[in-house]
């Protein structure tokens, strides 16, 4: 049996700012049950902090570090560096360049040290993502995304629908999947 609710994903941030979003990565962790913890580091503010965290990681039984900056947004890129973990980073928007900053920072890594890179303020995806990577060696997690991704499709269908302003007939095939 997976024992998924363990400390699996380390959610690493710039500053406290950058929590309204990175809280996005933490809901996506916890709808399928994934054990997380957040962290502020700081490539720059704290060169140490972030060194020490990013070796320690592996050992600590992490599998993926989802780190998210705004403006000069060399976090995720210098943690990948020191670990051989994957690392998702997260572009936060931050002013005055809104993201565009971050963006280039975070996906201009250099070949031999990848990063992956979501969108400006993706840290919902970068959740998902952290738990695909994880699902390839955990059949739990992999039945939790099939039925997330029917979830999405059943949405799309119902939007459709409503679109077409046929309740009733909305109402009359959502019976018949049920049954
Ligand atoms: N930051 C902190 N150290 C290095 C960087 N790039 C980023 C944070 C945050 C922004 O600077 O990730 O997005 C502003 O931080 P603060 O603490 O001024 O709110």
């Amino acid at each position: 049996m997976s024992d998924d609710s363990k400390l699996k994903v380390g959610i690493v941030m710039g500053s406290d700012s950058d929590l309204p979003i990175m809280r996005k990565c933490a809901e996506a962790l916890e709808h399928f049950g994934v054990g997380y913890e957040f962290v502020i580091s700081s490539a720059h503010r704290h060169p140490e902090k972030t060194a020490r965290y990013a070796r320690g990681a592996a050992d600590a039984g992490l599998k993926v570090i989802v780190a998210g900056a705004g403006g000069a947004a060399h976090l995720p890129g210098v943690i990948a560096s020191m670990t051989m973990l994957p690392v998702i980073g997260v572009p936060i928007a931050i002013e005055p360049l809104q993201g565009v900053d971050s963006l280039y920072s975070i996906v201009q890594m250099p070949q031999g040290i990848p990063v992956a890179t979501v969108a400006v303020n993706g840290a919902y995806n970068a959740g998902l993502l952290a738990v695909q990577i994880m699902a390839l060696e955990d059949d739990n997690l992999r039945n939790k995304l099939n039925s997330y991704r029917q979830s999405l499709a059943a949405k799309v269908e119902e939007k459709d629908c409503r679109l077409r302003e046929d309740e009733a007939q909305c109402r009359r095939s959502d019976e018949g999947d049920q049954k």
